[in-house]
Protein backbone atom coordinates (compact mmCIF):
# COMPACT_ATOMS: atom_id res chain seq x y z
CA UNK A 1 0.00 0.00 0.00
CA UNK A 2 1.04 3.47 -0.80
CA UNK A 3 2.25 5.33 2.61
CA UNK A 4 1.48 8.89 3.80
CA UNK A 5 4.37 11.04 3.77
CA UNK A 6 4.90 14.42 5.26
CA UNK A 7 5.84 17.81 3.29
CA UNK A 8 9.53 17.65 3.68
CA UNK A 9 9.90 14.47 2.00
CA UNK A 10 8.35 15.13 -0.87
CA UNK A 11 8.11 18.97 -1.94
CA UNK A 12 10.88 18.63 -4.41
CA UNK A 13 9.11 16.19 -6.96
CA UNK A 14 6.28 15.97 -8.94
CA UNK A 15 5.68 12.28 -8.10
CA UNK A 16 6.91 10.17 -5.85
CA UNK A 17 8.80 7.37 -7.99
CA UNK A 18 6.90 4.60 -8.28
CA UNK A 19 7.46 2.15 -11.53
CA UNK A 20 4.84 1.08 -14.30
CA UNK A 21 4.44 -2.44 -12.46
CA UNK A 22 4.15 -1.37 -9.20
CA UNK A 23 1.51 0.98 -9.95
CA UNK A 24 -0.15 -1.56 -11.98
CA UNK A 25 -0.53 -4.06 -9.57
CA UNK A 26 -1.44 -1.26 -7.11
CA UNK A 27 -4.41 -1.28 -8.71
CA UNK A 28 -4.71 -4.81 -9.60
CA UNK A 29 -4.93 -5.38 -5.51
CA UNK A 30 -7.58 -3.03 -5.07
CA UNK A 31 -10.69 -4.59 -6.14
CA UNK A 32 -12.50 -2.25 -5.64
CA UNK A 33 -10.83 0.07 -7.77
CA UNK A 34 -10.00 -1.95 -10.58
CA UNK A 35 -13.38 -3.07 -10.50
CA UNK A 36 -14.10 0.37 -10.91
CA UNK A 37 -11.96 0.41 -14.31
CA UNK A 38 -13.25 -2.79 -15.45
CA UNK A 39 -16.64 -2.15 -15.57
CA UNK A 40 -16.23 0.67 -18.27
CA UNK A 41 -13.85 -1.41 -20.11
CA UNK A 42 -16.86 -4.20 -20.62
CA UNK A 43 -19.72 -1.90 -21.21
CA UNK A 44 -17.26 0.59 -23.59
CA UNK A 45 -16.66 -2.96 -25.82
CA UNK A 46 -20.19 -3.60 -25.70
CA UNK A 47 -20.92 0.21 -26.98
CA UNK A 48 -18.42 -0.35 -29.56
CA UNK A 49 -20.19 -3.10 -31.33
CA UNK A 50 -23.92 -2.28 -30.54
CA UNK A 51 -23.25 1.22 -32.25
CA UNK A 52 -21.16 -0.48 -35.26
CA UNK A 53 -24.04 -2.55 -35.90
CA UNK A 54 -27.04 0.32 -35.32
CA UNK A 55 -24.97 2.33 -37.99
CA UNK A 56 -24.62 -0.26 -40.45
CA UNK A 57 -27.41 1.39 -42.93
CA UNK A 58 -26.77 5.11 -42.29
CA UNK A 59 -26.39 6.70 -45.48
CA UNK A 60 -26.93 10.39 -44.83
CA UNK A 61 -23.50 12.11 -44.21
CA UNK A 62 -24.44 14.44 -41.49
CA UNK A 63 -26.10 11.36 -39.63
CA UNK A 64 -22.82 9.59 -40.39
CA UNK A 65 -20.65 12.34 -39.06
CA UNK A 66 -22.45 11.79 -35.93
CA UNK A 67 -22.21 8.36 -35.85
CA UNK A 68 -18.12 8.47 -36.03
CA UNK A 69 -18.44 11.35 -33.25
CA UNK A 70 -20.20 8.97 -31.22
CA UNK A 71 -18.18 6.25 -31.70
CA UNK A 72 -15.64 7.45 -31.13
CA UNK A 73 -16.57 8.05 -27.74
CA UNK A 74 -16.75 4.82 -26.32
CA UNK A 75 -13.56 4.13 -28.60
CA UNK A 76 -11.62 6.64 -26.70
CA UNK A 77 -13.09 5.33 -22.91
CA UNK A 78 -11.67 1.65 -23.63
CA UNK A 79 -8.76 3.37 -24.79
CA UNK A 80 -8.40 5.24 -21.33
CA UNK A 81 -9.58 2.35 -18.88
CA UNK A 82 -6.72 0.08 -20.69
CA UNK A 83 -4.48 3.00 -19.46
CA UNK A 84 -5.83 3.39 -16.13
CA UNK A 85 -5.72 -0.42 -15.28
CA UNK A 86 -2.13 -0.92 -16.48
CA UNK A 87 -0.71 1.58 -14.40
CA UNK A 88 0.03 3.65 -17.48
CA UNK A 89 -1.75 6.86 -17.01
CA UNK A 90 -1.89 6.60 -13.07
CA UNK A 91 0.50 8.64 -10.94
CA UNK A 92 1.06 8.92 -6.86
CA UNK A 93 1.33 12.05 -6.28
CA UNK A 94 2.07 14.44 -2.72
CA UNK A 95 -0.75 16.41 -2.90
CA UNK A 96 -0.80 19.90 -0.45
CA UNK A 97 -2.75 19.41 3.04
CA UNK A 98 -4.62 22.65 3.82
CA UNK A 99 -3.26 22.91 7.10
CA UNK A 100 0.50 22.29 6.10
CA UNK A 101 2.18 18.82 4.98
CA UNK A 102 0.85 16.45 2.49
CA UNK A 103 -0.07 13.29 1.50
CA UNK A 104 0.46 10.48 -1.44
CA UNK A 105 -2.19 10.33 -3.49
CA UNK A 106 -2.63 8.25 -6.17
CA UNK A 107 -3.83 10.65 -9.10
CA UNK A 108 -5.98 8.90 -12.28
CA UNK A 109 -4.28 11.51 -13.93
CA UNK A 110 -5.56 9.85 -17.67
CA UNK A 111 -8.74 10.78 -17.03
CA UNK A 112 -8.67 14.04 -17.44
CA UNK A 113 -6.20 13.70 -20.52
CA UNK A 114 -8.55 11.37 -22.87
CA UNK A 115 -11.88 13.86 -21.55
CA UNK A 116 -9.63 15.98 -23.95
CA UNK A 117 -10.69 13.79 -26.88
CA UNK A 118 -13.95 12.32 -26.04
CA UNK A 119 -15.90 15.43 -24.54
CA UNK A 120 -15.51 16.78 -27.64
CA UNK A 121 -16.74 14.62 -29.29
CA UNK A 122 -19.76 14.54 -27.71
CA UNK A 123 -19.73 18.04 -28.07
CA UNK A 124 -19.26 17.58 -32.19
CA UNK A 125 -22.24 15.11 -31.89
CA UNK A 126 -24.62 17.66 -29.94
CA UNK A 127 -23.63 20.53 -32.12
CA UNK A 128 -24.53 18.32 -35.49
CA UNK A 129 -27.70 17.33 -34.06
CA UNK A 130 -28.27 20.77 -32.88
CA UNK A 131 -27.50 22.70 -36.18
CA UNK A 132 -24.94 24.66 -34.91
CA UNK A 133 -22.59 27.21 -37.20
CA UNK A 134 -18.74 26.58 -36.95
CA UNK A 135 -18.36 29.19 -34.87
CA UNK A 136 -20.46 27.71 -31.81
CA UNK A 137 -18.79 24.75 -32.40
CA UNK A 138 -15.61 25.76 -32.45
CA UNK A 139 -16.32 27.77 -29.37
CA UNK A 140 -17.63 24.57 -26.90
CA UNK A 141 -14.69 22.20 -28.44
CA UNK A 142 -11.73 24.77 -27.83
CA UNK A 143 -13.24 25.75 -24.23
CA UNK A 144 -14.43 22.30 -23.42
CA UNK A 145 -10.60 21.34 -24.24
CA UNK A 146 -9.43 24.21 -21.78
CA UNK A 147 -11.45 22.57 -18.81
CA UNK A 148 -9.86 18.81 -19.06
CA UNK A 149 -6.41 20.35 -19.99
CA UNK A 150 -6.54 22.83 -16.87
CA UNK A 151 -8.26 20.51 -14.64
CA UNK A 152 -5.29 17.90 -15.29
CA UNK A 153 -3.25 20.65 -14.49
CA UNK A 154 -5.49 21.08 -11.21
CA UNK A 155 -4.77 17.61 -10.49
CA UNK A 156 -1.39 17.32 -11.32
CA UNK A 157 -0.07 20.30 -9.29
CA UNK A 158 2.10 19.54 -6.03
CA UNK A 159 3.69 23.35 -5.07
CA UNK A 160 0.70 24.76 -3.91
CA UNK A 161 -2.60 24.38 -2.39
CA UNK A 162 -3.53 27.73 -3.79
CA UNK A 163 -3.08 26.70 -7.22
CA UNK A 164 -4.29 23.80 -7.98
CA UNK A 165 -7.86 25.29 -6.29
CA UNK A 166 -6.58 28.25 -8.71
CA UNK A 167 -6.46 25.49 -11.57
CA UNK A 168 -9.87 24.11 -10.95
CA UNK A 169 -11.27 27.92 -11.17
CA UNK A 170 -9.54 27.82 -14.63
CA UNK A 171 -11.31 25.02 -15.42
CA UNK A 172 -14.52 25.80 -14.05
CA UNK A 173 -14.44 28.72 -16.01
CA UNK A 174 -13.92 27.23 -19.15
CA UNK A 175 -16.74 24.71 -18.44
CA UNK A 176 -19.00 28.05 -17.75
CA UNK A 177 -18.33 28.55 -21.50
CA UNK A 178 -19.15 25.29 -22.52
CA UNK A 179 -22.80 25.45 -20.34
CA UNK A 180 -23.48 28.71 -22.23
CA UNK A 181 -23.28 27.07 -25.78
CA UNK A 182 -25.21 23.96 -24.67
CA UNK A 183 -28.00 25.64 -22.50
CA UNK A 184 -28.40 29.01 -24.02
CA UNK A 185 -27.02 28.97 -28.03
CA UNK A 186 -27.77 25.50 -29.37
CA UNK A 187 -31.66 24.24 -27.74
CA UNK A 188 -32.22 27.94 -30.02
CA UNK A 189 -30.38 25.70 -32.98
CA UNK A 190 -31.96 23.04 -32.44
CA UNK A 191 -35.68 24.26 -32.77
CA UNK A 192 -34.86 26.14 -36.23
CA UNK A 193 -33.58 22.33 -37.44
CA UNK A 194 -36.53 20.59 -36.19
CA UNK A 195 -34.65 18.74 -33.54
CA UNK A 196 -35.45 20.27 -30.50
CA UNK A 197 -37.27 17.21 -28.60
CA UNK A 198 -34.18 15.20 -28.81
CA UNK A 199 -31.53 17.91 -28.14
CA UNK A 200 -33.06 19.06 -25.17
CA UNK A 201 -33.30 15.44 -23.95
CA UNK A 202 -30.00 14.98 -23.85
CA UNK A 203 -28.70 18.38 -23.04
CA UNK A 204 -30.53 18.13 -19.90
CA UNK A 205 -28.73 14.61 -19.51
CA UNK A 206 -25.57 15.86 -20.14
CA UNK A 207 -25.76 18.90 -17.90
CA UNK A 208 -26.55 17.40 -15.23
CA UNK A 209 -24.11 14.56 -15.61
CA UNK A 210 -21.58 16.37 -16.79
CA UNK A 211 -21.88 18.59 -13.68
CA UNK A 212 -21.42 15.66 -11.47
CA UNK A 213 -17.56 16.02 -12.21
CA UNK A 214 -16.48 19.11 -10.59
CA UNK A 215 -18.09 18.30 -7.67
CA UNK A 216 -16.88 14.72 -7.36
CA UNK A 217 -13.17 16.66 -8.15
CA UNK A 218 -13.60 19.09 -4.87
CA UNK A 219 -14.95 15.98 -2.92
CA UNK A 220 -13.01 13.37 -4.01
CA UNK A 221 -9.00 12.21 -2.92
CA UNK A 222 -7.59 15.11 -5.69
CA UNK A 223 -9.48 17.91 -4.24
CA UNK A 224 -11.12 18.06 -0.47
CA UNK A 225 -9.93 14.60 0.25
CA UNK A 226 -14.08 13.53 1.52
CA UNK A 227 -13.86 10.80 -0.32
CA UNK A 228 -11.12 8.11 -0.49
CA UNK A 229 -9.89 7.52 -4.24
CA UNK A 230 -11.69 4.15 -4.65
CA UNK A 231 -14.92 6.34 -3.97
CA UNK A 232 -13.73 9.13 -6.24
CA UNK A 233 -12.69 6.14 -8.98
CA UNK A 234 -16.64 4.61 -8.86
CA UNK A 235 -18.29 8.13 -8.93
CA UNK A 236 -16.17 8.88 -12.10
CA UNK A 237 -17.06 5.62 -13.63
CA UNK A 238 -20.51 5.66 -13.17
CA UNK A 239 -21.14 9.73 -14.43
CA UNK A 240 -19.15 8.02 -17.15
CA UNK A 241 -21.96 5.26 -17.97
CA UNK A 242 -24.62 7.81 -18.77
CA UNK A 243 -22.53 10.95 -19.84
CA UNK A 244 -21.12 8.45 -22.56
CA UNK A 245 -22.83 5.06 -23.29
CA UNK A 246 -26.68 6.08 -22.20
CA UNK A 247 -26.03 9.64 -23.43
CA UNK A 248 -24.41 7.57 -27.10
CA UNK A 249 -27.38 5.06 -27.21
CA UNK A 250 -29.91 7.89 -27.14
CA UNK A 251 -28.36 9.74 -29.59
CA UNK A 252 -27.79 6.69 -31.75
CA UNK A 253 -30.86 5.02 -32.02
CA UNK A 254 -33.00 8.48 -32.92
CA UNK A 255 -30.46 9.15 -35.81
CA UNK A 256 -31.17 6.09 -37.30
CA UNK A 257 -35.30 6.53 -36.73
CA UNK A 258 -34.87 10.07 -37.91
CA UNK A 259 -32.01 9.89 -41.27
CA UNK A 260 -34.24 12.10 -42.68
CA UNK A 261 -34.56 14.84 -40.16
CA UNK A 262 -31.11 14.85 -40.01
CA UNK A 263 -30.33 15.26 -43.88
CA UNK A 264 -32.98 18.40 -43.83
CA UNK A 265 -30.87 20.50 -41.27
CA UNK A 266 -28.53 22.48 -43.57
CA UNK A 267 -28.26 26.09 -41.06
CA UNK A 268 -24.77 28.26 -40.72
CA UNK A 269 -21.58 27.39 -42.14
CA UNK A 270 -21.53 23.74 -40.73
CA UNK A 271 -24.44 22.90 -43.90
CA UNK A 272 -22.00 23.93 -46.79
CA UNK A 273 -19.14 21.64 -44.78
CA UNK A 274 -21.24 18.58 -44.66
CA UNK A 275 -23.10 18.98 -47.67
CA UNK A 276 -19.58 18.84 -49.45
CA UNK A 277 -19.14 15.87 -48.41
CA UNK A 278 -21.71 13.85 -49.95
C1 LIG B 1 -12.83 18.78 -13.72
C2 LIG B 1 -12.09 19.44 -12.55
C3 LIG B 1 -11.91 20.86 -12.66
C4 LIG B 1 -13.23 21.59 -12.86
C5 LIG B 1 -14.12 20.96 -13.87
C6 LIG B 1 -13.98 19.64 -14.27
C7 LIG B 1 -14.97 19.12 -15.25
C8 LIG B 1 -14.99 17.96 -15.85
C9 LIG B 1 -16.02 17.46 -16.75
C10 LIG B 1 -15.79 16.25 -17.29
C11 LIG B 1 -16.63 15.52 -18.17
C12 LIG B 1 -16.23 14.33 -18.59
C13 LIG B 1 -16.94 13.46 -19.46
C14 LIG B 1 -16.24 12.42 -19.97
C15 LIG B 1 -16.73 11.52 -20.94
O1 LIG B 1 -15.97 10.92 -21.66
C16 LIG B 1 -11.82 18.51 -14.84
C17 LIG B 1 -13.33 17.48 -13.14
C18 LIG B 1 -15.21 21.84 -14.42
C19 LIG B 1 -17.24 18.24 -17.01
C20 LIG B 1 -18.34 13.70 -19.83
Amino acid sequence: MIETTTASESTVALTTEFTQSELFTEVATNTSLSASFWINIALAGLAILLFVYMGRNVTDSRAQLIFVATLMVPLVSISSYTGLVSGLTVSVISVPYPGGGSGDVLIMWGRYLTWALSTPMILIALGLLAGTNLTKLFTAVVMDIGMCITGLAAALTTSSLLLRWFWYLLSCAFFVAVLYVLLVEWPEDARAAGTAEIFNTLKLLTVTLWLGYPIFWALGSEGLAILTTTQTSWAYSLLDVGAKYIFAFLLLRWVVANQNVIGNIASGSLGAVTASAD
